[in-house]
């Protein structure tokens, strides 16, 4: 267990969500999957009754509903995902002088995190971009958008899936406090659409595409009215296969199709709930008992945002009867699992109307398994 005792005075003095301008409700993914399955079954129907290929099963949007809270994503480009001839999304190449599209994403969601807390390029030491999934091993993403927002000091990507924008502020926090930074800006450009395989009924409605970004500074430097400081900060990983994608530059040599079976995400969904609910319950009420905090004096837990029962098992051991959607609010409704930037959302839309003197949580869970969270107060500055 990795546990970081850090001196106080470190805030999150801004957050920014940038949201993809095209939305996938579930009925119409549900459309496309079940013309697609049926034209494959006609296609393999002799196979198929020999028993040598398995029919693909149709979805359904009532289902998915029940069993994940999802109702709807966001994506960068919906045509190609709901064309039954192509089933993923259209997303051109582009030129090596051209941003590359996980970068204009992140750019996007920075530029509002820094409005919001009143920051200057000059301002901002380092960039940390943090996603499941990276465009590309180099140039880093956050070299680029360091370079595109004129940034003087460092960039890394780094990789920790469902927990990348925890573990990444984690990192922030570290820069900041050993003084190696003023500045940190944290970015999650969650491009997932092009790593789900959309004619798998099991996990063609899980995710949606976002990025959001978040500024860690010192508290005396800050320019917002208000701010986050962050009590304590908390992280933990324990290997599990349950949660897996082997996509690899290493299957050119081991050659197999890069896109074949397993390559894409897969997961066994019902273990990922039954052992990770436990351990995030454990797992946050330890860090804010840590902390001297009664779990039921925390005013809001922003969530990673998987499926709405996880969230509703986890929220019930901490608060008890006095779970509600206000205090551990869902976005996943609306933007399905976005990754690491989950309960970054769920932060930057559902923390403006708390006091000053508000407690709060950010946790991460998810593929490692990983588990990160902050501890957070609301400040006047
Ligand atoms: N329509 C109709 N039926 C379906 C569908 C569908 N779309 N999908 C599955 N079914 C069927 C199944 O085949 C199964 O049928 P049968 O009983 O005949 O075998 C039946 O419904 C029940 O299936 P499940 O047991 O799988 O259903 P669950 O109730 O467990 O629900 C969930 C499935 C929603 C996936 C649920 O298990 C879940 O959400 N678990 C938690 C998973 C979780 O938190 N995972 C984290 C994943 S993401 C992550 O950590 C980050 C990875 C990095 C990628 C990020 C990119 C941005």
């Amino acid at each position: 267990m990795s546990e970081y005792k850090m001196p106080r005075g470190i805030v999150i003095s801004g957050t920014g969500l940038w949201t993809p301008p095209e939305a996938i409700s579930n009925e119409e993914l549900v459309a496309a999957l079940n013309t697609y399955a049926d034209k494959f079954n006609r296609e393999h129907a002799a196979a198929i009754e020999a028993g040598e290929v398995e029919a693909k099963p149709h979805s359904s949007a009532e289902f998915i509903e029940k069993a994940s809270g999802i109702k709807n994503r966001y994506v960068i480009s919906k045509e190609g995902i709901l064309d039954p001839e192509r089933m993923r999304p259209y997303l051109p190449e582009r030129a090596d002088d051209e941003l590359c599209l996980q970068a204009e994403m992140g750019l996007k969601a920075a530029r509002l995190a820094m409005e919001k807390a009143n920051k200057r390029p000059e301002d901002i030491d380092a960039v940390i971009v943090s996603a499941s999934y990276l465009q590309r091993s180099y140039p880093a993403i956050a070299i680029e958008i360091q370079g595109a927002l004129g940034i003087d000091g460092f960039g890394f990507d780094m990789e920790v899936a469902c927990s990348s924008a925890t573990f990444a502020l984690q990192r922030a926090v570290d820069a900041v406090s050993s003084g190696s930074a003023r500045a940190v800006l944290v970015i999650n450009p969650e491009l997932a659409s092009p790593q789900v395989d959309y004619t798998d009924r099991d996990s063609h409605f899980i995710f949606g595409d976002v990025a959001v970004a978040s500024v860690i500074e010192r508290r005396e430097g800050c320019n917002a009215e208000t701010a986050w400081e962050i009590l304590g900060t908390k992280a933990k990983t324990v290997f599990s296969n349950n949660i897996r994608s082997n996509f690899s530059y290493t299957s050119r040599a081991a050659d197999v199709d890069p896109f074949g079976p397993g390559k894409l995400f897969r997961q066994n969904g019902r273990k990922v709930f039954k052992e990770v609910c436990p351990m995030a319950a454990a797992h946050l009420e330890s860090q804010v008992e840590e902390l001297g905090i009664e779990p039921k004096a925390i005013s809001r837990w922003w969530l990673h945002q998987a499926n709405i029962n996880m969230n509703q098992l986890i929220a019930k051991k901490l608060m008890g009867d006095e779970a509600t959607p206000e205090r551990a609010p869902i976005v996943l409704d609306r933007y399905a699992n976005t990754g690491c930037a989950g309960s970054v959302i769920a932060f930057n839309l559902h923390s403006d109307d708390l006091p000053v003197g508000s407690k709060g949580v950010i946790c991460s869970f998810g593929a490692g398994y990983s588990i990160g969270s902050l501890a957070l107060e609301k400040i006047a500055v």
